[in-house]
């Protein structure tokens, strides 16, 4: 596929609303940096590099220290940071599909970078090269600005849009593979590596630490180690792949046969409320009110299963579905995977919190065309979060021996990646994992 014309019309949009942006705020210019490594406390190893995501937005080189120089009228500057090296492998840049959109300079050094971008009067910077930055007399990371920008990622090109699905279609490649395995009785490490292969790349870049969880493991959100315990009955699975440094999000939870037929049934439940609120996400709704409905349809989900007696509406008013769903029904999904602006509900930085009975909710916008979302409903049996409910007032409202029973297998979520469209929404997921 030819990306050339999709990301030169991306590059333009992008300058375009750059150029609104330093308006809007008042500065004439932009430099941001690649960004330099981070080295570990008292060592000499460095993290695993990650691009400033400000920088990513509009070029897709890769490595540290690189320059973006932009200037409203003009020509994007890139200058590329290319050293000789004999210790890593420093590549020529060659003619990848985006090189035309700039105007590029190469540097063999980071004083030779720096001094290719002078002292830009009444120049904004971002990054975290802040030395050199602030020798150029930059000004350092502005909110406003950065504020500004970041409303304007939650609308997706179509450059993004076709790298986000292409995360998608590889991340569900992964997800076949770990599945898979599970049913065959591997490990979560062993569960693990089946998605790394599947997508061919190394742990560090997929798009985030993947939950391979089995059982009980499943009720700790963010569960990133990997027993060898094997042969599980419940696997959930949340990992994404990334292409050109967009992220996918996706978690299937698989049950192998044997699996409690209770536990099963609630994933049934899970699965049609998951779907529906998928076909709820539309431009102009606010994805309060899909995260809210869900909360009442999980209300009668777990009353009608038998967990808790009370309404859906009297379950959220008292908060006895929260400690089963405790996070928000999604965000929004880019660069970052928790990607930005979520709570924002203007550029120039108003923010919509979230209503006091959703207080995890990581979006209150109202969707718009071009956003892409997570949708991520999920049910676990926390035993922390259920204490104060078995300690409590309600306590009788409960069925123990039953939540008892169910709290071994942990828990369970279903997330799929969701386009806004002019006229709905398109589910990424779905058409590369139909299930
Ligand atoms: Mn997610």
């Amino acid at each position: 596929m030819n990306l050339t014309p999709l990301f030169l019309e991306h590059l333009k949009v992008r300058l375009a609303y750059a150029e609104k942006a330093l308006a809007a705020t008042g500065f004439d210019g932009l430099v941001i940096s690649s960004g330099a490594p981070f080295t570990y406390f008292a060592d000499d190893q460095q993290a695993p590099f990650h691009t400033v995501p400000h920088f990513r937005h509009y070029c897709p080189i890769e490595g540290p220290h690189h320059v973006l120089k932009l200037r409203p009228g003009e020509r994007p500057q890139l200058i590329r940071y290319a050293p000789e090296d004999f210790w890593y492998e420093q590549l020529p840049l060659g003619a990848p599909f985006w090189a035309t959109g700039f105007e590029i300079t190469e540097a063999p050094t980071l004083d030779a970078v720096w001094e290719a971008i002078g002292k830009p009067a009444h120049s904004a910077y971002l990054g975290n090269e802040t030395e050199r930055a602030q020798a150029a007399g930059l000004e350092l990371n502005p909110a406003s600005l950065t504020t500004y920008l970041d409303w304007g990622r939650s609308y997706k090109t179509p450059y993004e849009i076709q790298a986000l699905e292409a995360a998608t279609a590889l991340g569900a490649k992964g997800h076949i593979a770990g599945r898979k395995a599970f049913l065959a009785g591997a490990s979560e490490l062993e569960i693990h590596y089946a998605f790394v292969q599947a997508v061919g790349c190394l742990d560090h870049q997929l798009a985030f630490g993947s939950i391979t969880a089995l059982e009980p493991k499943g009720a700790t959100l963010h569960y990133e180690h990997k027993r060898s315990y094997r042969n599980g009955k419940v696997l959930l699975l949340d990992c994404g792949a990334r292409v050109r440094d967009y992220a996918s999000d996706i978690t299937r939870t698989t049950l192998a046969p044997e699996c409690d037929a209770r536990f099963a049934g609630l994933l049934k439940g899970l699965e049609e409320l998951q779907q529906q609120a998928c076909a709820a996400l539309q431009p102009g709704v606010p994805f309060g009110d899909i995260h809210h409905q869900m909360q009442l349809k999980l209300g009668s989900l777990l009353s009608s299963a038998g967990i808790f007696k009370a309404s859906p509406e009297e379950a959220i008013e008292r908060g006895f579905t929260r400690p089963f769903m405790p996070h928000g029904l999604g965000h929004h999904l880019g660069i970052m995977v928790h990607d930005v602006a979520g709570r924002l509900s203007s550029p120039d930085g108003t923010t919509q919190p979230p209503p006091p009975e959703h207080p995890t909710l990581r979006t209150t916008r109202i969707l718009e065309p071009g956003h892409v979302l997570t949708v991520e409903p999920g049910l676990y049996f926390i035993p922390m979060l259920l204490r104060p409910f078995r300690e409590g007032e309600h306590a009788s409202r409960f069925d123990w021996k039953l939540i008892d029973e169910l709290i071994p297998l942990g828990g369970m979520r279903i997330e799929d990646n969701v386009l806004i469209t002019a006229s709905g929404n398109r589910n990424l997921t779905r058409e590369y994992l139909p299930n």
